[in-house]
């Protein structure tokens, strides 16, 4: 996001709500490296921000409406809301998202009050790269200062995952919301879901000659139906049988003779969350000792274990790791909730092209429509810019 974005997002303001905003603000999408369906499991993942970002120009009113405008909301951009009358469940559509952020922060007893919002995002949607949560996180880091409110970053996330959860229907963790927030330019984020402690990780690409790829299948993810909080469900009831707090606390010495007391559906899902958070671990300590070129195989790992254990994978994002790797990828894994979205792929620069164009070809010749290509630079997360 640049002084341009906010210029344009300034200038779209003005045109739909009439004057100045009292500021602008921009929040990314992420990738997440490794990690993945951890965070309802109060375990670990290793997120970065993208470039991708929701940006949000906004100026207070006082008269307690909240006037919504979106850039991508075609037909139904503008929507007009009454802040006291916001309740899970009134409002549809996109502005479901802001309109549960100011809720969650009124529910939280905050002095919220009404605003006049001016939305653009370059957030692909329904790719598995956060555009919901983006979209909260702007309103929420706006919120915060326009209002005064003074939250501390995991605070705006709990915040903004409150309201893809108990307003927007979205049973969600706090994963991605965290990293929209707490991300910074050149780094991952080492993210703990149960304390929301975090460590930035240096993680530098182009130091290391090497690009990380995502290619979007463009088949279009959906959280809200029934798989993920069938997911959680299943973590939460394993957890339970084994007599935990939550998956997180059982480790790799545990694990085999935890499988022997769970029941068939369950223990694939166990072992996935237990070796997901050693692959946190491991890749954390690869890129600390300067070697991100070894994160290649453990994403490859990785998304064996939500091919064959979580069973979140789909045709095309088999097919895009496969094809990637293949081609000279380092390592490849789909990223996100899955059901489709985004696969990211650790190439060595030299190598980006033809490791695009490998996986272009497969889907060709598959009958897939073509992915499209983005380029993952860790980015900085929430913050004004304009
Ligand atoms: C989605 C959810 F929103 C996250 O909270 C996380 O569970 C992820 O799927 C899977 O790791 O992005």
């Amino acid at each position: 996001m640049t002084a341009d974005a906010a210029g344009a997002v300034r200038e779209g303001f003005r045109r739909v709500h009439g004057g100045s905003p009292e500021g602008v603000w921009a929040a990314p999408g992420r990738v997440n490296l490794i990690g993945e369906h951890t965070d309802y499991n109060d375990g670990f993942a290793l997120p970065m921000a993208l470039p991708q970002a929701v940006a949000l120009a906004a100026r207070r009113r006082g008269d307690g409406l909240l006037r919504l405008y979106s850039a991508q909301g075609g037909a139904a951009a503008a929507a007009e809301l009454r802040v006291a009358d916001l309740a899970p469940g009134a409002t549809e559509g996109w502005a479901r998202y802001p309109a549960g952020v100011v809720w969650a922060l009124r529910e939280r007893g905050l002095p919220v009050g009404g605003a006049d919002v001016y939305l653009d995002s370059t957030v692909p949607a329904g790719a598995g790269l956060s555009s919901s949560a983006a979209l909260e996180c702007a309103v929420a880091v706006a919120y915060d200062e326009l209002y005064g409110l003074g939250m501390a970053r995991p605070e705006l996330a709990r915040a903004a995952q409150h309201a893809e959860n108990a307003y927007a229907g979205v049973p969600c963790g706090v994963m991605d919301q965290m990293a929209s927030v707490c991300c910074t330019g050149g780094h991952a984020l080492h993210l703990d879901s149960r304390s929301l402690e975090v460590r930035q990780v240096p993680f530098d690409l182009g130091g290391h000659g090497l690009r990380l790829l995502v290619l979007d299948t463009r088949v279009k993810h959906d959280l809200a139906d029934g798989a993920y909080a069938a997911l959680r469900a299943g973590c939460e009831r394993a957890a339970r049988l084994l007599g935990l707090p939550a998956l997180r606390d059982l480790d790799g010495a545990g694990l085999p003779a935890a499988l022997t007391r769970l029941p068939g559906e369950l223990a694939p899902l166990v072992r996935h969350v237990v070796t997901e958070n050693a692959r946190v671990g491991r890749a954390v300590a690869e890129l600390a000792a300067g070697r991100p070129e070894a994160l290649g195989p453990l994403l490859t790992e990785g998304h064996a274990s939500l091919r064959d254990d979580y069973g979140v994978s789909c045709a095309e994002t088999d097919l895009a790791v496969a094809a990637a790797v293949a081609a000279g990828a380092l390592g490849a894994r789909m990223t996100g909730g899955g059901f489709g979205g985004s696969v990211i792929a650790l190439v060595r620069a030299g190598e980006a092209a033809a490791v695009a164009a490998a996986v272009a070809e497969a889907f060709a010749a598959a009958g897939h429509a073509a992915p499209a290509v983005l380029e993952a630079v860790p980015s900085p997360g929430a913050r004004r810019i304009g």
